[in-house]
């Protein structure tokens, strides 16, 4: 690629409140890794959201620096992309509190994930949560990305980032990029293996409807069998969601691990039963999930490489960052230093 071409700019991140699902790596994390040549990206922990919901502190800091190993053993190189936590970054925080004074008390109300988190915590529905969007926004806009690869799941919380966007634009002048929400199509949305009309999560009870970046193979495969589909017998590996969420989830899962197309795989199990295909599923993704699980837990051991990657990523990622916020600064009215 000519160098003196600018790249387009992809940035995506994911709160560190739990352990990463097939979700999270099928929606998200294997979308980043494949364009870090031609992109250039940045990947965050994002702490300070995971602020909305309660946690053990010693927990969290486990997780962010796990999900950091984790990210690195998905692919991610350090030196082809920014990796970051977001809560070594001040400006966003800064651009999170203007932001906030520029996205409406109608808007944030529509948002489902907040409907969502705040009907599994009633008895925390803070401030943060509510207004967790103009901080996502914030995340977002101070890259100037083209890009932001995330699940179905966030496609309205990167809606509502460019309405704001084009809001502040309208008002100031240009000031940020418009970015576009890249959402894979095998994949972008995995239900929870017991319940398919639910997204896995990696916050909700750990059980076996969830599977685990980190789980071992004998667990996934467990998982996998007692996977719940339905009555139908005979010719039954076939796509319909409506009908069928259960096997059209394992079909999608299947997908995305190996490649193969919907009518592949109607055509590999046509005659076989939901007990020759559920553990050919579950193989799948131990094959995908195990080189990742290994090259992690060989490098959450190695702290100091860790903590070289966090602070090169702050460095590089607060450059940028601190651009973009001096220059809205500026805009509203702010007086500079
Ligand atoms: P939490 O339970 O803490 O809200 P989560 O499991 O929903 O977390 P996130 O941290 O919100 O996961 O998401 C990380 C990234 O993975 C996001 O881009 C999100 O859209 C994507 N993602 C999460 N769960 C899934 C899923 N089940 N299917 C596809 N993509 C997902
Ligand atoms: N809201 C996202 C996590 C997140 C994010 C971001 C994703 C926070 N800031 C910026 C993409 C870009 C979630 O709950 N998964």
């Amino acid at each position: 690629m000519d160098e003196t071409v600018k790249k387009k700019v992809m940035l995506s991140g994911i709160k560190p409140t739990g352990d990463l699902t097939l979700g999270s790596y099928l929606g998200a994390i294997r979308n980043w890794k494949e364009r870090a040549e031609q992109y250039d990206c940045y990947y965050f922990m994002a702490d300070l959201h995971a602020l909305t919901t309660r946690n053990d502190p010693a927990l969290l800091r486990r997780r962010t620096l796990e999900q950091l190993a984790q990210y690195l053993a998905c692919g991610l190189d350090p030196e082809k992309n920014t990796l970051f936590l977001q809560s070594h970054v001040p400006a966003h925080a800064e651009l999170g509190w203007v932001l906030n004074c520029y996205t409406m008390f109608g808007e944030l109300s529509r948002m489902t994930q907040f409907k969502d988190k705040a009907a599994k915590n009633a008895d925390n529905i803070n401030g943060g949560l509510f207004t967790y969007p103009a901080l996502m926004a914030a995340d977002i806009l101070l890259y100037q990305p083209d890009y932001v690869p995330v699940g179905e799941d966030q496609k309205q919380h990167v809606e509502l980032t460019r309405d704001v966007a084009q809001r502040f634009n309208n008002l100031y002048g240009e000031t940020f990029k418009i970015p576009e929400p890249f959402i894979p199509k095998v994949g972008a949305r995995i239900m929870d293996l017991l319940d398919p009309v639910s997204k896995m999560s990696k916050s909700d009870e750990v059980g076996n409807g969830r599977v685990c970046i980190m789980d071992k193979p004998e667990d996934i495969l467990r998982k996998f069998k007692r996977a719940v589909t339905d009555s139908e017998t005979g010719r039954c590996v076939y796509y319909d969601p409506e009908k069928k969420p259960g096997v059209a989830n394992l079909m999608q899962i299947y997908s995305a691990c190996t490649g193969k197309s919907f009518p592949e795989i109607e055509a590999e199990f046509d005659g076989k039963g939901y007990g020759v295909f559920k553990p050919a599923v579950g193989e799948a993704v131990v094959e995908t999930l195990r080189p990742i699980r290994e090259e992690a837990e060989r490098i959450i051991r190695d702290k100091a490489y860790l903590e070289k990657i966090y602070r090169d990523g702050a460095e590089r990622a607060s450059y940028v960052a601190a651009r973009t916020l001096r220059k809205v600064y500026k805009k509203v009215g702010l007086v500079q230093k």
